[in-house]
């Protein structure tokens, strides 16, 4: 078989690049380790920034999210029993996020490709990028116990952080930067209405709590705690009572409960692979840097990188210029650096680490403090948090 593009991984950034090729004419193939199912059955990201938002319309596959996503003009900060809404629209000057789920955005960008006839290969074992230093790159991968070759001009590493496409790279082309937390979040999901119409972060002596929503009828919570724990150890009961007391009391009061129908500890990390192009293999999204979610960005940075990368194909094959290619790699990591410089922080201000000492504390209190109380600094964080321009 020969393709064009060679997209390993049908996550959203590969989903979301195939589908603007696609749109233009770029003929492409996706190649996906599991099945179909298993990728919408991940729970993951919900916040989509205006940059995200608009990808999926110019992919076509924006009409369900407009219909049933729930745009977002702010959202609380609570810490020392009370809370402060950092309004988002005002500071910005008419930005707003959009929550919507990534198990939503993924189905309806599968659905829009099956509808104009991409190819996707899901359950491909052993997928392997080959010569892409070269002038003939090609990608190797076995169905059915059967191996079969896709020639291509380029391959996109879309495969996750856990992929093929940055471990095919020579180990001395790459510089890998990384931050391991010693805690993670253990996030429920739940048929209930959401404790408040808003996202609610919350810093409190017991650790981390995060209030969101996939809808105004399924809620999304998160509780910091150890790496150490294990999920089976988290009754219902027991994740509702922790999380009811890191909330102040006007939230907790009105916090429904009910049973969860899925429940998972994320670890957190922050990781940054440089460069993100390597001949004719571009890394794009997870495969090529991670952050913590506490700003939300995981999944916006994955859409930014694929905006940045469709346009210098596009450059390539309708204006036959490698300039856009050339500057891929710099493009994206310049923005990556900001989304990972601003997840850290918001790691910071808002976890618990045992090694911050009574110190750190009142240094941490005072960032909050500040926060809520300037301008300055409430305008930085929303700025940050709609999305930095592309
Ligand atoms: P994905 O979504 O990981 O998709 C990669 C796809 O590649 C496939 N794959 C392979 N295919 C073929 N051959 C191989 N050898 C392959 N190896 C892997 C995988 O099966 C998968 O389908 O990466 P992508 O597209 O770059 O999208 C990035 C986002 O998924 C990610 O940034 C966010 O979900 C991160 N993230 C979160 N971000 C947020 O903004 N908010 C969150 O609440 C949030 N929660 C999360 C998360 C990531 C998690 N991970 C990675 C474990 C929770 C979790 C648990
Ligand atoms: C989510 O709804 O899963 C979510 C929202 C905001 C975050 C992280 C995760 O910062």
């Amino acid at each position: 078989m020969r393709t064009q593009v060679a997209i390993i991984g049908s996550g959203p950034s590969g989903l979301l690049l195939g589908q603007l090729l696609t749109n233009a004419g770029i003929d492409n193939v996706i190649l996906e380790r599991v099945s179909k199912d298993y990728v919408l059955g991940r729970v993951r990201a919900g916040v989509l920034e205006e940059g995200t938002v608009g990808l999926m319309d110019e992919a076509g596959a924006g009409k369900r999210m407009h219909a049933e996503g729930l745009p977002h003009d702010g959202f609380d900060l609570a810490f020392d029993g009370g809370h402060h809404r950092i309004n988002l629209f005002e500071l910005t000057g008419g930005k707003r996020v959009m929550v919507y789920g990534q198990t939503e955005l993924t189905r309806d960008l599968m659905g829009k490709r099956e509808q104009t006839g991409g190819v996707s290969i899901y359950e491909a074992a052993n997928v392997r990028p080959h010569d892409f230093d070269g002038a003939q790159p090609y990608v190797t991968y076995e169905k059915d116990g059967t191996e079969h070759r896709i020639d291509c001009d380029f391959i996109a590493g879309c495969d996750g952080f856990h992929g093929v496409s940055r471990k095919s790279v020579q180990r001395d082309a790459i510089t890998e930067f990384q931050r391991e937390y010693p805690f993670g979040w253990l996030g429920v999901l739940a048929d209930i209405p959401p404790v408040s119409h808003e996202l609610i972060y919350a810093n409190h002596p017991r650790g981390f709590a995060l209030c969101s929503m996939r809808s105004p009828t399924r809620s999304r919570y998160y509780v910091q705690c150890p790496l150490t724990e294990k999920v089976e150890n988290w009754s219902d009961d027991r994740f509702w009572d922790e999380l009811r007391q890191r909330l102040p009391d006007d939230v907790a009061e009105r916090l429904v409960t009910g049973p969860s129908f899925e429940k998972s500890l994320a670890p957190l990390r922050s990781f940054v692979a440089e460069p993100l192009r390597f001949g004719r293999l571009f890394l794009v999204g997870d495969a090529g840097h991670i952050v913590p979610p506490t700003g939300a960005k995981g999944l916006n940075l994955a859409a930014s990188d694929v905006r940045y990368l469709f346009d210098a194909l596009r450059e390539y094959y309708l204006e036959k210029s490698g300039a856009g290619i050339d500057a891929y790699s710099a493009k994206a990591l310049a923005r990556v650096w900001k989304a990972e410089r601003f997840s850290t922080w918001m790691t910071s201000t808002l976890h618990r680490f045992d090694e911050q000492g009574a110190f750190g504390q009142r240094i941490q209190e005072a960032e909050l403090n500040y926060l809520v109380s300037s301008q300055a600094a409430s305008t930085s964080l929303a700025e940050n948090y709609v999305g930095l321009p592309y």
